[in-house]
């Protein structure tokens, strides 16, 4: 049986450009990712979510969109991430540098998508086109996608 861990992941979306920032240590370290982490307990996977936009860009939202739900399993690994994806299209502040990440605009014909991790060049553009989604991606160490499946929902 796959214990499953609860994580957050928060795209800030403006008409030409997404915010992405460097992961600078931990779990996909060296990767362009969004904003996000783990669920902590007693928190609503929202509240989680904005949290940790919040601690890693120094931005907060009024409004967030749950827009995608990905489990990864990887080969070898009892915990199954269970990842919450939320878009935002508005945001307060301004994009800073945390101990965690260092933020940058992305033009959305240029996302880094060899610098990110290898199942994002799949789900991004529905993200970027508003689609609900939902995927589970089969990884052999971090780089390698053995299987996966991915479709477009309603709702969740
Ligand atoms: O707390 P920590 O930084 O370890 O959380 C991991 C973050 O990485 C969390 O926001 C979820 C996110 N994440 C994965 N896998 C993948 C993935 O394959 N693609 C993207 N874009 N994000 C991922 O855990």
């Amino acid at each position: 049986m796959l214990n499953s861990k609860l994580l957050t992941l928060v795209l800030v979306v403006q008409p030409s450009r997404v915010l992405l920032g460097m992961k600078k240590r931990g779990f996909g370290a060296g990767r362009w990712n969004g904003f996000g982490g783990k669920v902590q307990l007693g928190e609503s996977i929202e509240d989680a979510a904005r949290r940790e936009l919040l601690e890693e860009s120094g931005l907060t939202v009024d409004v967030l969109e749950k827009i995608g739900n990905i489990k990864f399993e990887f080969v070898g690994e009892t915990e199954l991430l269970d990842v919450h994806v939320f878009r935002a299209d508005a945001y307060n502040g301004e994009p800073t540098e945390s101990e965690e990440m260092r933020p940058q605009w992305f033009e959305c014909d240029k996302i880094p998508f060899s610098q990110m991790w290898p199942d994002d060049s799949m789900w991004f553009p529905l993200l970027l086109q508003k689609k609900k989604f939902v995927g589970y991606f089969k990884f052999q160490g971090h780089d390698v996608i053995l299987s996966h499946k991915l479709e477009v929902v309603e709702e969740f």
